[in-house]
């Protein structure tokens, strides 16, 4: 079989679990099989999560197609060796906004709540505990920092990156986008406590959806019935993973530890439980 490179593609962008090539003007978006916790790669894949997400991704496209037009060309129209966890988008114009919405309180959210009363210059009302759900989603963006963590912008600071209408843009779709996949998840017995977003452009200004939408590696799941404000909740994929890492001697420090086969295996049903929740199909 020719490999990627044979085949004239070019490596464009290798991230912790992703990567993402040029085919002549198309890219294609690949998912491996690695998994992080606490932003560290472990050693010890876990199989059919590239696949999983891929198509969990998809179908979330299709889905939310009438919310906000996306980068999708093909899910199938992708090199052999990569079938299932490949996507053939389109090359956009990418804004520098890591765009985040939020419907419940964790992680920075609830940090910054803490601290200052507000997340992103949106101020909240008091009395809020970690893992509660907010009166109304709110749009949380960042930077994209090429290395180190992200930082809050507020709406003002992404109007001054991309424009004043540009902005507007990304709020109202960050917002809708989230509303919609939350409500949908919601009646399947998931809550989406955040997801991060990131949009393009199209020569002509039109604003695209692009890299992946509403997996697990881009959004806090919870299962509903395991939902129970005022302590840290129970992530949907990560848990087994994280419960037995914590009861290791590790530093949560590269490298990460090899996963042990029952946790590997526990940690693609939960993938794979999570896709038939949502989805329907197997
Ligand atoms: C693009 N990334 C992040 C994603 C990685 C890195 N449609 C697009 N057009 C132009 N650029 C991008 C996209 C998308 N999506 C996305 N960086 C550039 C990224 C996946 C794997 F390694």
């Amino acid at each position: 079989m020719l490999g990627w490179e044979e085949r004239g593609l070019e490596l464009v962008h290798s991230g912790k679990v992703r990567e993402l090539y040029a085919d002549g003007d198309d890219l294609i978006m690949v998912a491996s099989d690695r998994i992080s916790v606490y932003d560290v790669v472990l050693p010890t894949p876990v199989p059919g999560k590239g696949r999983v997400l891929t198509q969990l991704s998809l179908w979330w496209f299709g889905q939310l197609g009438d919310v906000v037009p996306n980068h999708v060309i093909s899910g199938t129209d992708v090199p052999a060796e990569w079938a299932g966890r490949a996507i053939r988008c389109r090359r956009l114009r990418m804004l520098p906004v890591e765009c985040i919405a939020r419907g419940y309180l964790a992680g920075l959210g609830l940090a910054s709540y803490r601290e200052t009363g507000a997340i992103s210059g949106v101020p909240l009302p008091p009395g809020l505990g970690e893992g509660d759900r907010l009166p109304e989603p709110v749009f949380t963006p960042t930077t994209k920092a090429a290395a180190g963590h992200d930082e809050p912008l507020t709406f003002d600071e992404v109007a001054g990156l991309v424009g004043g209408p540009v902005a507007a843009e990304l709020r109202s779709a960050t917002l809708e986008v989230y509303r919609q996949g939350a409500s949908l998840a919601a009646d399947r017995g998931v809550l989406i406590a955040d997801t991060k977003l990131e949009f393009g452009l199209l020569p002509d200004g039109t604003l695209m959806l692009a890299d992946e939408v509403l997996t697990p590696d881009s959004s806090r799941f919870w299962l509903a019935s395991e939902w129970q404000p005022g302590r840290p909740q129970r992530s949907l994929d990560k848990q087994f993973v994280r419960d037995w890492s914590s009861g290791l001697d590790w530093d949560r420090k590269p490298p990460g530890p090899a996963i042990p086969a029952e946790v590997v295996a526990a940690t693609q049903a939960r993938y794979q439980e999570l896709f038939v929740r949502l989805t329907g199909s197997e």
